[in-house]
């Protein structure tokens, strides 16, 4: 079976394996993991934050960002098709008992006017407005990066009305590997950051996130009464600490998988794709000649498995576990449903 349902379906290689083996451990709630603690150094400094706290998954750290930097009865901004709203089971409402006022962008990307005009003022009977958050790469809108200058211009407005920011950056590196920025550059034009070890980097569990020391304290305290505090975890971080040294390279290949992909089956029969939009490991496409359960079905029964992503669209998604004679095999297959 060809599996680009995403890319966080990967298996640890034998050399991260190996990592975890030889990891020293301790316990983590006591602090006391050095494999954790050198990790969580690492990716402070990688971001250029003051402090690191490593957690189970990209779902954690987003709502202890949303949770750090907000107060009940808050609102915060993010996109329309943002994971944070799309994907968390409404937990910003449960966990942090803020709302979401959804902006649509343009691939992923808000327009800082539209954003401007959805800040709340101070009447008393408006929320206050205390969060915006980006997604890059913004998962449903394909992988795409937004540009550094919409950062730059929503870090500017957010700061001129005092607001955080914080950015779901679970493929960070791989808008790194698109565009050459660093993520410490991402990172000094948001308050906070998290990024993935479970998905294009290859680790079988872990994210991070990062941000002022007392952001983090405050995130750390959360990270425990939501039962995240890990014991032995530098198991985990020694696979996260081999991906930083071996799988970020990489990431350029997962890319051009993604755009050869997304060529060859643009040229398929009813296939609905905007290649130009390729940017990174991920693509979005829709099909006008079967419903798309059926395709999904179909494709399955031929040996590949695709996702569904949002309203009609299909998502193939690209990693470390399918070489280019998989992606040659996957195309086979689609053109062997659309004859
Ligand atoms: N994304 C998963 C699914 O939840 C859709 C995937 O297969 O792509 N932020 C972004 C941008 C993500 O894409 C994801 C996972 C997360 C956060 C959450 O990460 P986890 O699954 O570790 O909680």
């Amino acid at each position: 079976m060809i599996d680009i349902r995403s890319d966080t379906v990967t298996r640890p290689s034998k050399g991260m394996y190996d990592a975890m083996l030889k990891a020293e451990l301790g316990d983590d709630v006591f602090g006391e993991d050095p494999t954790v603690n050198l990790l969580q150094e690492k990716c402070a400094a990688l971001t250029g934050k003051e402090k690191a706290l490593f957690v189970p998954t990209g779902c954690m750290a987003n709502q202890l960002a949303v949770k750090s930097h907000t107060n009940p009865g808050d609102e915060i901004i993010c996109e329309s098709e943002a994971h944070i709203f799309n994907y968390e089971t409404a937990a910003p409402a449960v966990i942090s008992q803020v709302q979401i006022k959804t902006i649509p962008g343009d691939y992923g990307e808000m327009n800082p006017e539209d954003i401007r005009k959805h800040i709340r003022t101070m009447e008393y009977y408006f929320p206050k407005t205390s969060l915006i958050c980006l997604e890059n790469t913004h998962n449903r809108a394909g992988g795409t990066i937004l540009s550094i200058r919409n950062f730059k211009d929503i870090n500017r407005l957010a700061s001129e009305r005092g607001i955080k920011i914080h950015l779901d950056g679970a493929r960070i590196f791989n808008a790194m590997t698109g565009t050459g920025i660093s993520v410490k550059e991402y990172a000094s034009l948001v308050d906070s950051i998290s990024f993935c070890f479970s998905k294009g980097l290859g680790c079988p569990v872990g994210s991070v996130l990062c941000g002022t020391m007392e952001f983090i304290q405050k995130a750390h305290k959360w990270r425990k009464i939501l039962g995240g505090g890990m014991r032995q975890a530098g198991v985990l971080a020694a696979a996260a600490l081999y991906a930083l040294d071996n799988n970020i390279d990489r990431l350029k290949d997962d890319h051009k998988k993604a755009k050869f992909f997304a060529k060859e089956i643009s040229e398929l029969d009813g296939i609905n794709i905007n290649i130009e939009k390729v940017h990174t490991n991920i693509v979005i496409f829709s099909s006008g000649k079967f419903p798309k359960n059926e395709l999904i079905k179909l494709l399955k029964n031929k040996g590949l498995l695709i996702s569904s992503g949002s309203y009609e669209n299909l998502r193939a998604v690209f990693h470390l576990d399918v070489d280019m004679q998989d992606v040659y095999n996957a195309v086979g297959i689609f053109k062997s449903v659309f004859v």
